[in-house]
């Protein structure tokens, strides 16, 4: 039995080091170094090079370095019928609810359209927005959106959410389904998208949902660009319909230069990495993960396959 790490990034040293320095009994191997395909039991993964899941016969978990799985399910080739599990975290979760409360409060004081006017020396005082009058809503209540609601109505924000199942979560008023959408949207001034990318939700931010925020909405899309109909994001933008966006995901990771958004005055970015997987503390439940395998114990944060997260 042995753990393979399998990532494109400059990371996967790291991700090595930390998962051998967690157990020195465990083999670990990078998928770069030689190594024995048939003794792999887990791939620890992070947006792998497609197809370099096929290779281990005796692969019995995918484990997502990440929240996020939706990398996986479009991976045709991966083996199918073995779990896969994700990451579930305090950290991952604090960190996506500070950015996007640092991401709210700059947009309520006009933050970035002072940086732009500051590199154009423009002195121009512009009203702001009081925490007391602004209602965010949260689509997806899960492990970040519902930390992220909670830790905004403690901010005394109005915050409404919407799942797929009905949530009770203290402060904040929850709708789910299609048909509690509408009414949902129609309130929210300030658009969160934490939903994972599956079917379902691809293209979900898209012209027909962002037309039914009120005017003068602001979007945040922190959970995948798979989610956002760019276009349209565009058009509601220019058409003074949304003030603005804030996004830290894309289609296409790095943006290409060539994208719009590079230069679009009303659209904020971050470079995905509003909340990010630490190893000294996500290290431990995979490991975990890896002695229940050995014991055949039921494995912990376990993706949904027929739903896709
Ligand atoms: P969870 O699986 O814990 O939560 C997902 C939520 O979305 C659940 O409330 C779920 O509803 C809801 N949902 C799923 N499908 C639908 C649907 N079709 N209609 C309505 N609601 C739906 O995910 P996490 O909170 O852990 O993570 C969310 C996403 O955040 C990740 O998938 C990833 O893409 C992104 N992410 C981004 C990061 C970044 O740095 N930008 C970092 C980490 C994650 P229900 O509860 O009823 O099932
Ligand atoms: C994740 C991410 O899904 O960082 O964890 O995007």
């Amino acid at each position: 039995m042995a753990i393979v790490v399998i990532r494109q990034d400059n990371k996967i040293e790291l991700w090595k080091n930390a998962l051998q320095n967690a157990d020195k009994t465990i083999k670990v191997y990078s998928y770069l170094e030689d190594h024995p395909k048939e003794d792999i039991t887990m791939a620890v993964i992070w947006k792998h090079p497609r197809g370099s899941l096929s290779s281990y016969p005796n692969l019995k978990c995918i484990a997502s370095a990440g929240a996020g799985v939706d990398y996986i399910f479009e991976d045709d080739t991966r083996p199918k019928n073995i779990p896969i599990t994700r990451i579930v975290d305090p950290y991952l979760a604090g960190d996506m609810s500070e950015h996007v409360l640092a991401v709210i409060l700059a947009h309520l004081k006009n933050l970035n359209t002072y940086k732009l006017d500051q590199v154009a020396n423009v002195w121009e005082p512009k009203d702001y927005l009081r925490i007391k009058d602004v209602t965010v809503g949260i689509l997806g209540l899960g492990e970040l959106g519902s930390l992220t609601a909670s830790d905004l109505s403690s901010c005394k924000f109005n915050v409404q959410g919407w799942s797929r199942s009905k949530k009770s979560i203290a402060g904040v008023k929850t709708f789910s389904g299609a048909e509690e959408q509408k009414e949902f949207l129609k309130s929210t001034d300030v658009l969160v998208c934490l939903l994972p990318l599956t079917p379902a939700t691809e293209g979900i931010l898209n012209k027909e949902l962002l037309s039914q925020l009120p005017k003068n909405a602001y979007v945040i899309n922190v959970a995948r660009g798979g989610h956002m109909v760019d276009d349209d994001l565009i058009a509601l933008l220019d058409s003074h319909h949304l003030s603005g966006a804030c996004l830290d995901v894309y289609h296409t990771e790095p943006l290409p230069k060539s994208h719009p958004f590079w230069n679009h005055k009303k659209v904020h970015m971050t470079p995905h990495y509003a909340s990010v997987s630490d190893t000294s503390s996500v290290i431990p439940q995979i490991v975990e993960n890896y002695k229940r395998l050995t014991t055949g114990e039921k494995l912990q944060n376990l993706v949904d396959s027929d739903k896709g997260y």
